[in-house]
């Protein structure tokens, strides 16, 4: 009897048990990036779904939507959109967050981070804690630090190595305020366009140029339209892995472990493939050919991008200290406006973390 009535208990838990698994996860988990699949960054994101769903054993899957195809190309509305929970998670930009969290412009400041060091002691010191934060308030949660890059500009029509090589040039930038700031302080003529939009804008010639980091330069052949770059690293353009709060939150904690290894190992991947080349040869340990070697057995198809850049016809330019300081004397008065906007107590803490006090 007793036997019988243990085997009818063990029964009836084991159906409401697989039940809830069933009911509790979705069949299909959606994920907005504003890039393509062939973009280190679209890579990058591939591989967190990959990862998610190995070490969830398959009970999370994430659907990658390039392109903010959800968003109909409108790349600046993607975090609003996680944090409403119409979409599930992101592997996003820090500029394309900045409409909802102004902090996120902090990246944006022209010429205030400059190099990969200062950038990760921002990410992974106070600063990147106080933007989590902010994320938190408004809905999503940060799980990674991923990357697009140092922004560089390119051009048909000049070399550029001061501010007077820009004047008039009509450039496409990120679709948000400080880049029109920016472009406008050094003589340019930005027009705020959705990357949707723009490769066309480029093969058409309706603007003279754009500015991106070696990351999206390569996968859409900018060498086809541009002649002229110039690498002045004059901002930086991180990648968050976040999800939206309300959904996190139900999750249970082994597969909230689960997402963040993954999320982490992802951003690990994505970051060296962004950096590769950038920041010493593979025989460097640490350095992210290195990293790519040794860690994920993975070998770049450019392994060095700028070589790569002058190979297909590129004249690249680097600015001696004393260019560079033409481009930061004119934007001052920008970095001056905008620093209230990403708040001065965080600015402060860049400042701390990047040992510049
Ligand atoms: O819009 C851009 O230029 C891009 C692809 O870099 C971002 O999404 C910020």
């Amino acid at each position: 009897m007793f036997k019988k009535i243990g085997i009818v208990v063990l029964l009836v838990s084991l159906i409401l048990g697989m039940s809830t698994m069933m009911w509790a996860y979705k069949s299909e988990y959606r994920m907005t990036l504003n890039v393509g699949p062939t973009f280190y960054w679209g890579m990058g994101a591939k591989k967190f779904c990959d990862l998610v769903k190995e070490k969830t054993n398959g009970l999370i899957n994430i659907k990658p939507y390039y392109g903010s195809s959800l968003l109909k190309g409108a790349q600046m509305t993607s975090l609003q959109m996680v944090s409403m929970g119409v979409i599930d998670c992101a592997y996003e930009s820090t500029i394309n967050s900045a409409p909802v969290i102004p902090q996120m412009n902090i990246f944006s400041l022209p010429f205030f981070i400059n190099n990969f060091k200062n950038l990760d002691k921002m990410e992974y010191g106070e600063t990147g804690k106080a933007i989590f934060k902010a994320m938190e308030k408004k809905g999503v949660i940060g799980l990674a630090w991923a990357e697009n890059g140092f922004r560089q500009v390119t051009n048909s029509v000049r070399e550029i190595k001061s501010p007077k090589d820009m004047k008039g040039l009509r450039l496409r930038v990120c679709p948000t305020p400080i880049f029109i700031d920016i472009f406008r302080k050094l003589g340019a003529d930005p027009v705020n366009m959705n990357w949707g939009d723009a490769v066309t804008a480029f093969q058409q010639g309706t603007v003279d140029g754009q500015e991106n980091p070696v990351g999206v330069l390569l996968p859409v052949k900018i060498y086809q339209y541009h002649k002229y770059v110039t690498f002045w690293n004059y901002l930086v353009d991180p990648v968050i892995v976040y999800w939206s709060k309300r959904e996190w939150n139900a999750f249970p904690p082994d597969i909230q472990k689960a997402i963040r290894e993954a999320a982490e190992e992802s951003a690990r991947f994505e970051k060296a493939l962004c950096r590769a080349g950038l920041d010493g040869d593979e025989n460097t340990p640490g350095s992210s050919l290195y990293i790519l070697k040794h860690e994920f057995e993975y070998t770049m198809q450019h392994p060095d991008p700028v070589g790569f850049l002058k190979s297909k016809g590129m004249k690249v330019t680097f600015l001696t200290d004393e260019e560079r300081q033409t481009f930061i004397e004119a934007t001052k008065p920008v970095l001056q406006k905008w620093i209230p906007k990403v708040g001065r107590d965080l600015y402060e803490k860049a400042l701390k973390d990047m040992g510049k006090e």
